[in-house]
C-alpha cells in the first residue's frame, strides 16, 4: 500500500459548505442521495475529487442535470467542473447488513448505525472525506416505522412525518459546520433514559441514552447519565466550555470496533462503556464508563468545535481529550490513585510501542492506514505531553492558554502547532525546544545521581538523558523534561518543598544547600515527565521512600522499583543487590499497618508489577522465568503475611453493598487480600475463594473470586465457572468476562482452555468485544501467549488470518504483540517471526494488517 506523508499536505481544492443527505434505510439495502454544494477553493483548474470506498454511483447530477462527465479513479469519483460553485447530486446504494468491517453504515442487532472516523463516510457516499472540509448537514431519514421507530442524526430534529406503506420520516439539521468523520445516524427500535441539563448560561439541553428494549439495558444507563451530567458541568467550570445544541443523544451498540465515537450531538458507544449495574459491572467498569462518557463529551470542544486539519494532527484532539478525561476522573475520585492507574496504562501499552518496530511520534510523519494510528502513543503519550505543558504553564497560565486556543480556532481545522502556539502566547512560555515531543519518538532514558558533600553540606543532583533510536529516527536531541523533585531528610521524613527542575540538555547539574546528611531523592514525583528513570538508589533508600514519601506516586514507584529489580534479577540470573524476602515482607507489613492510607491506595501500593512490565525491563525477555519469579514472590508474601492478609480480609468484609469511594476501596483491598491468601496457599484457599464467590452481591467480588478459582486445579473451579455461565449466558458483556478471566488465568492448562473457548458456541469473530475478550486476554497472558511451543502465537495468527477479510481494523490490532519478537529469546523470536510471515503471505491481506506486519518484520 502507498505511504501518505505529513509534508505533502495541501489545502482542499474544493470546499463543501452545505450537504443534504437523504436515506431510504433498510438492513439489506439503503439508498443514499447526497446533494452537496461545492465551491472552488483558490485559483486552480483541478477537478472535484470525491472519495469513495466500494461505491458505484447510480446517478450523478451537476446543477440538476444528469452528467456522464465523470470517472472513477481508485474508488474516487472525479468530476471536471467549469464554474466556481456547483451543486452535485449523487445516488448510491449500500448493503448495511453485509458490512462486517463496521465502518460506514452497518447493522448491529437489527439496528442501523454509523462509524465514520477516520474514513468511513466514503463508504456511505462519495465525498471529500478529509477533516479540513467542514459542512453544514441536513439529513432526511426514511424507514419502516415498526422496525425503525427511532431515527437519529446529528444536531436538532426539525421535522417528523408519517409516510405511506408504514414508513416514516425524520429530518435533522446540524447548525455547526463539521467534517464528514463526525457525521452519524442511528435507526432502530430503541428506548431512552431521558434527563436534562441546564448550561451555565441557562440553556436547557435534552439528554437521552438509547438502548435496546426488553433487555434490561435501560436500567443499566443511570451511571452513564450521571457521568454525562458531571462532565457537562466540569467542562464549564474547568475550561469555561458550554454545550451548544438543544439535544445530546448517546446510543449504545453491541458491535463496535473501538470504545466510542464523539459524533456531533449523537455519540455512539460500544455498549460496554454505557451499561452498568452492580450485578453485572465491576467497580473498574464503572470507572471506565465515567471516563469514556467524559472523553466523548469533552470532544465536543476538543475535537468538534476545533477539529484536526489532517489525520497527522490526531493527537491534537486525542491527546488533549485524554488529558481532559484523566483530569475529570481525578476530580471525581481519588486523584493519586487515578494518576497511578494512568501511568500503569502508559507503561503497559505505550512504552513497549515506543520501544518497538511500530514506534512513531505523537504527531506521525507518515502512514499507510490511518486506523493503525489510534495508538497509545497518539492518545496516552499525547496526553502526557499536554500534561507537561500544563505543569510548565501552571493552573492559571494553562487556563489562559486553552481559552486562547478555543477562541482562536473555534470552527476551524487546526494543527498541533496551533495548540503549541496558543500555549506559548496564552501562558507566556517558550516551547521551541519542547516541540521535540511532537517530532521524536522513543521514551527518554533518564539517569539521576545524587552526591552528598559533608564538608560543604550540599547535595548535587546530576541528571542526564538520551532518547533511543526508533525506526527512521536516530541521533536524537535532548527533550524538555519537567521533573518534580524533593530531597527528603532520612531522619525526619520531611523535605523543604517540592521543586520543578526543568531539564533541557543532555546533562545538567543542580546543587542544593543545607544537607548535613545525604537525603533520599524523590524524583519525577507524580510522574511529571513520561520517561524511564533510574536513580541508582540502594535498597534501604528505596524502602525508606516506599514507607515515607509524601508523594503517593513516588511512594508507589519506590516499591515497584524494589520489586521489579528483584524479579528482573531472579529472572535473568544476575547478581545485582536486591531486596530480600524478609525486608520485602517487612515493607509490605508496614504498608498493611499504615492506618493513614486509603484502602484503594494501599491496594495500589501492594499490587505487584505485571509480568509484562517486569519482562520489558530485561535485556532479553524470558516470560517463563518472570512468571516463576513473580508467582514465587506472591506465594512468599501471601504465606509470610498470612495473618495480616487474613485480618484485612475480615476487617474489610462489607455489611451491605455501597458504591462510595470507601466501599469501593475496601472491595479492592479485600480482593487483593484474597488473591494473596490464595497465592500463599493459606488454609483452604479454594474454599475461601469459593465462599467469596458465593457470598458476592456484586460483580467486582464475583469476578475477583472467579479469577482466583480459574487459576486452580480444583473441582470448585468448574463448579463456579458453570454457575457464572448459567447465570449470565444471555448478557454478552458479562459473558465477555467469562471468556477473559479463563484466558488470563495462571492455570497450567490455560492454552488448552483458550483453544476450547475459541470453539465454544458463544464465541464469534463477528463481535469485536468477544474477539478481544478471548484473544486480547491471550495476548495479555505471557504464560499462554509466550508458551515455548509457539501454540499461543499460532492461535493468535490463525485468528488474525480468519478475521482480516471480515474486519481488518480489529484484526490489525492484534499484530503488535507478535511484532515484539526482537525482545525475546531466539527460540520465541523465531516462532513469532514465522507467524508474522505466515500472515504476510496471505492473499488479499488488508491494508491495515499489511502495514502492521510489514513494519513488524522490519
Ligand atoms: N475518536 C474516536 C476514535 C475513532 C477511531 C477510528 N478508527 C474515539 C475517541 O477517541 O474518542
Ligand atoms: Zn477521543
Amino acid at each position: 500500500p502507498p505511504t501518505i506523508y505529513r509534508k505533502d499536505y495541501r489545502p482542499p481544492d474544493w470546499l463543501v459548505p452545505d450537504v443534504a443527505l437523504g436515506f431510504d434505510l433498510d438492513l439489506a439495502e439503503t439508498l443514499v442521495q447526497a446533494d452537496i454544494q461545492v465551491t472552488r477553493n483558490g485559483d486552480h483548474g483541478e477537478p472535484l475529487r470525491l472519495e469513495g470506498d466500494g461505491l458505484e454511483p447510480e446517478e450523478v447530477l451537476v446543477d440538476g442535470a444528469a452528467s456522464n462527465d465523470w470517472r472513477l479513479e481508485e474508488g474516487a469519483l472525479i468530476l471536471p467542473l467549469s464554474g466556481d460553485a456547483h451543486r452535485i447530486s449523487i445516488t448510491t446504494r449500500i448493503q448495511p447488513d453485509k458490512n462486517t468491517q463496521l465502518m460506514g453504515l452497518y447493522a448491529s442487532n437489527d439496528m442501523l448505525c454509523t462509524q465514520c472516523e477516520a474514513e468511513g463516510f466514503r463508504r456511505i457516499t462519495f465525498f471529500p472525506d478529509r477533516p479540513d472540509v467542514l459542512s453544514r448537514y441536513t439529513v432526511e431519514m426514511r424507514a419502516d416505522k415498526e422496525r425503525f421507530p427511532v431515527l437519529l442524526s446529528n444536531g436538532n430534529l426539525v421535522r417528523e412525518e408519517a409516510l405511506e406503506d408504514g414508513r416514516h420520516l425524520a429530518e435533522w439539521h446540524d447548525p455547526w459546520p463539521k467534517p464528514s468523520y463526525l457525521f452519524a445516524l442511528v435507526a432502530g427500535d430503541l428506548v431512552a433514559n431521558r434527563d436534562s441539563f441546564t448550561t451555565m448560561s441557562g440553556k436547557e439541553v435534552d439528554l437521552a441514552i438509547w438502548v435496546r428494549p426488553g433487555t434490561g439495558d435501560l436500567e443499566r444507563t443511570g451511571h452513564a447519565m450521571t457521568a454525562l451530567k458531571n462532565s457537562m458541568r466540569w467542562d464549564e467550570e474547568r475550561y469555561g466550555r458550554e454545550y451548544d445544541l438543544a439535544v445530546f443523544n448517546i446510543v449504545a451498540v453491541s458491535d463496535f470496533n473501538m470504545g466510542a465515537m464523539e459524533n456531533k450531538g449523537l455519540n455512539i458507544f460500544n455498549s460496554r462503556y454505557i451499561l452498568a449495574d452492580p450485578d453485572t459491572a465491576t467497580d473498574a467498569d464503572f470507572d471506565a464508563i465515567e471516563g469514556v462518557v467524559a472523553h466523548e463529551y469533552f470532544h465536543n470542544w476538543s475535537g468538534n468545535r476545533v477539529t484536526c486539519r489532517d489525520w497527522f494532527q490526531l493527537s491534537l484532539k486525542e491527546g488533549f481529550t485524554v488529558f481532559r478525561d484523566q483530569s475529570f476522573s481525578a476530580d471525581m475520585g481519588s486523584a493519586p490513585v487515578k494518576r497511578i492507574e494512568d501511568v500503569r496504562v502508559l507503561r503497559a501499552a505505550q512504552f513497549p510501542e515506543d520501544g518497538g518496530p511500530l514506534a512513531h511520534p505523537i504527531r506521525p510523519d507518515s502512514y499507510m492506514e490511518i486506523s493503525n494510528f489510534y495508538t497509545a502513543t497518539v492518545y496516552n503519550k499525547g496526553a502526557e505531553v499536554i500534561r507537561m505543558m500544563a505543569t510548565l504553564a501552571g493552573d492559571d497560565g494553562f487556563r489562559k492558554a486553552t481559552d486562547l486556543y478555543f477562541d482562536r480556532h473555534d470552527g476551524e481545522a487546526a494543527t498541533c502547532e496551533d495548540f503549541v502556539l496558543a500555549m506559548e502566547d496564552g501562558a507566556g512560555l517558550d516551547l521551541t525546544v519542547f516541540r521535540r515531543w511532537y517530532e521524536q519518538a522513543g521514551t527518554p532514558q533518564v539517569t539521576a545521581k545524587l552526591d552528598h558533600d559533608p564538608q560543604a553540606k550540599t547535595a548535587t543532583l546530576t541528571i542526564s538523558q538520551s532518547v533511543p533510536d526508533t525506526p527512521g529516527q536516530s541521533d536524537k536531541q535532548p527533550m524538555v523534561l519537567p521533573l518534580k523533585t524533593a530531597l527528603i531528610d532520612r531522619a525526619t521524613g520531611q523535605h523543604k518543598g517540592e521543586q520543578l527542575l526543568v531539564l533541557e540538555e543532555a546533562e545538567q547539574r543542580f546543587t542544593f544547600d543545607g544537607f548535613d546528611a545525604p537525603p533520599a531523592l524523590s524524583i519525577n514525583r507524580g510522574f511529571s515527565a513520561p520517561v524511564t528513570l533510574s536513580s541508582g538508589q540502594d535498597v534501604e533508600t528505596l524502602a525508606f521512600l516506599a514507607r515515607h514519601d509524601d508523594d503517593s506516586f513516588a511512594r508507589y514507584e519506590a516499591l515497584q522499583q524494589l520489586v521489579t529489580e528483584r524479579l528482573v534479577s531472579e529472572a535473568s540470573g544476575s547478581e545485582a543487590e536486591v531486596i530480600d524476602d524478609a525486608m520485602l515482607a517487612q515493607v509490605f507489613a508496614d504498608i498493611l499497618a499504615d492506618d493513614r492510607l486509603e484502602e484503594a491506595m494501599r491496594a495500589e501500593l501492594l499490587t505487584l508489577p505485571s509480568e509484562s512490565f517486569v519482562g520489558e525491563q530485561m535485556a532479553v525477555i524470558r516470560p517463563d522465568r518472570v512468571n516463576q519469579a513473580r508467582q514465587a514472590m506472591r506465594k512468599m508474601l501471601g504465606a509470610n503475611l498470612a495473618e495480616q492478609w487474613q485480618q484485612h480480609y475480615v476487617k474489610l468484609a462489607p455489611s451491605g453493598f455501597a458504591m462510595d469511594g470507601a466501599a469501593r476501596g475496601a472491595r479492592r483491598m479485600r480482593g487483593l487480600a484474597l488473591a494473596y491468601l490464595v497465592a500463599g496457599e493459606v488454609g483452604d484457599a479454594a474454599g475461601t475463594a469459593h465462599a467469596h464467590f458465593e457470598a458476592a452481591d456484586n460483580m467486582t467480588d464475583r469476578q475477583t473470586a472467579l479469577a482466583s478459582l480459574a487459576g486452580m486445579e480444583h473441582p470448585l473451579r468448574e463448579q463456579a465457572l458453570d454457575a457464572f455461565y448459567t447465570r449470565y449466558k444471555d448478557n454478552a458483556l458479562v459473558l465477555d468476562k467469562w471468556f477473559s478471566l479463563q484466558a488470563l488465568s495462571f492455570h497450567p492448562d490455560v492454552l488448552e482452555h483458550i483453544a476450547a473457548l475459541a470453539k465454544h458456541p458463544d464465541f464469534t469473530l463477528a463481535n469485536p468485544n468477544r474477539v478481544r475478550s478471548l484473544y486480547g486476554a491471550l495476548a495479555g497472558n505471557p504464560s499462554a501467549f509466550h508458551h515455548a511451543s509457539g501454540q499461543g502465537y499460532r492461535m493468535l495468527a490463525d485468528m488474525v488470518i480468519a478475521l482480516d477479510p471480515k474486519n481488518a481494523q480489529t484484526a490489525a490490532r492484534f499484530i503488535p504483540p507478535l511484532g515484539r519478537w526482537r525482545r525475546f529469546d531466539e527460540g520465541r523470536a523465531g516462532l513469532m517471526r514465522a507467524e508474522l510471515e505466515r500472515i504476510r503471505n496471505v492473499d488479499g491481506l488488508s491494508r491495515d494488517t499489511t502495514e502492521q506486519v510489514v513494519k513488524s518484520l522490519g
